[in-house]
């Protein structure tokens, strides 16, 4: 069993990568997640994402994933705004992007410096090891609770009493016995603010998500049109959501991150929505280089765009949205179908 000298160790060469923070767990003592993931999935509230189905068996556990696995590492890493990101929806006529979606793709910042970690473990250790960053089918959340990273909130992300609720999350797995550390318990108490803040209400209970209502998940993960409803609820917000973290009172201790790739570019806050929708596929990829949001592509883009220039307000608006009634997408066409009608009489 690996115990203080080797977790201090371990510690010290995550905060030299950049780590803001770094815990041990037991993966292999059994939990309650994989039921609750079972049940999130029976009860259809993955939508689209297929791969949350075809991965359950898998994802239940670490060691359902790999039967060799015995501790986890897991690191988190600040992308704190450092202020209140939501006044920003104030302006109408901008797009709303996710803070955590500001900067460079986190996969990409996260996953060498784990991969360097993971060789020093093993290294160390002299036993086998896997590194996840959102990468494969490994519940992240659960296992930071455990290790004490932390907790999940009601809003179901991860929290800490340090960081707020900005913090993106990295496991590495081990063959090697490693002392856990002691997990954290939860510290939201009788406050609601998260749930209350939900534009679309995708909270059936505490601690529990229906993605299928979800912004981030209807802005990034699903490709079709969108019921009226949400089109609707989603104001300014173009990629992810913001609102359930940001009016968590937890936020007073969280500091601005100090990972420069993952701090805001001055054109992903507050960008203007007439020059969003008239990004081409080549515009889109050069103004998302290197970031989250270039993964969705420019159709699916444009229609959040849209949704969001029907929901300004603003008549100035009205001729970025005509401009695209023949787009070849046929779900942009309907967005800009939308867009027009709900700004034509203003
Ligand atoms: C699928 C997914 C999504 C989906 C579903 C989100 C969700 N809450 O499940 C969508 C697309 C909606 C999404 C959105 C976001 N995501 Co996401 N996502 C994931 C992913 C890939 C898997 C999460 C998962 O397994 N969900 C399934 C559900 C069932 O798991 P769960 O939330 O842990 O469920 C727990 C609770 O429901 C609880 N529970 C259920 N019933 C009950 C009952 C009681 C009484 C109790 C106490 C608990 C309880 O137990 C369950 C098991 O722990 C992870 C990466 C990973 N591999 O883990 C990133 C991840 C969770 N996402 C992340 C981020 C940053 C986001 C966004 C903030 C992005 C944004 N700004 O738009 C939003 C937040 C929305 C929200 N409120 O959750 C980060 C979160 C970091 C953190 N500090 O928690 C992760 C960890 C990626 C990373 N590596 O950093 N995401
Ligand atoms: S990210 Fe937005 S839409 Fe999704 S649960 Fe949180 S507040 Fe609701
Ligand atoms: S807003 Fe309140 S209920 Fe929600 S996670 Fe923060 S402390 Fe918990």
């Amino acid at each position: 069993m690996k115990t203080d000298g080797f977790k201090t160790f371990i510690r010290e060469r995550a905060a030299a990568l950049g780590f803001d923070a770094c815990r041990f767990a037991s993966a292999a003592e059994p939990w309650s997640a994989g039921e609750r993931l079972a049940h999130f999935v029976e009860a259809g509230r993955h939508g689209d994402m297929g791969w949350m189905e075809t991965t359950l068996k898998r994802r239940a556990h670490p060691t359902a994933m790999w039967d060799g696995a015995r501790s986890a590492i897991v690191l988190g890493l600040n992308y704190g705004p450092g202020h209140d990101p939501l006044p920003e929806m104030d302006d109408r006529s901008a797009g709303y992007i996710s803070v955590y979606a500001r900067g460079d793709d986190y996969h990409e910042v996260i996953k060498g410096r784990l991969k360097t970690l993971a060789g020093q473990i093993a290294a160390k250790t002299d036993q086998d090891v896997k590194v996840f960053v959102d990468t494969a089918p490994l519940m992240e959340k659960p296992l930071a609770h455990r290790a004490g990273l932390g907790w999940q909130g009601k809003h179901t992300n991860l929290l800490s009493r340090t960081h707020g609720n900005w913090l993106f999350l990295g496991v590495i797995l081990s063959a090697a016995e490693i002392e856990p550390d002691e997990p954290e318990t939860e510290h939201c108490g009788r406050c609601t603010a998260c749930l209350d803040a939900c534009p679309t209400g995708a909270f059936p209970a505490p601690f529990q998500l229906d993605a299928r209502r979800c912004l981030s998940y209807l802005t990034i993960e699903f490709a079709g049109p969108w019921p009226e409803e949400f089109r609707i609820a989603a104001g300014s917000r173009i990629y992810g959501c913001d609102d359930c973290l940001a009016v968590c009172p937890w936020n007073k201790f969280a500091q601005e991150a100090n990972e420069g790739r993952v701090q805001a570019r001055d054109a992903l806050v507050s960008p203007r929505l007439a020059d969003l929708a008239a990004l081409d596929d080549a515009a889109f990829r050069a103004l998302f280089s290197k970031s989250p949001v270039k993964r969705i592509g420019r159709d699916r883009f444009v229609r959040n765009v849209l949704y969001a220039i029907g929901n300004s307000g603003d008549s100035a608006l009205k001729a970025s949205a005509e401009a695209l009634l023949d787009d070849p997408d046929a779900v942009v066409r309907d967005a800009a179908d939308w867009a027009t009608s709900r700004l034509s009489g203003i």
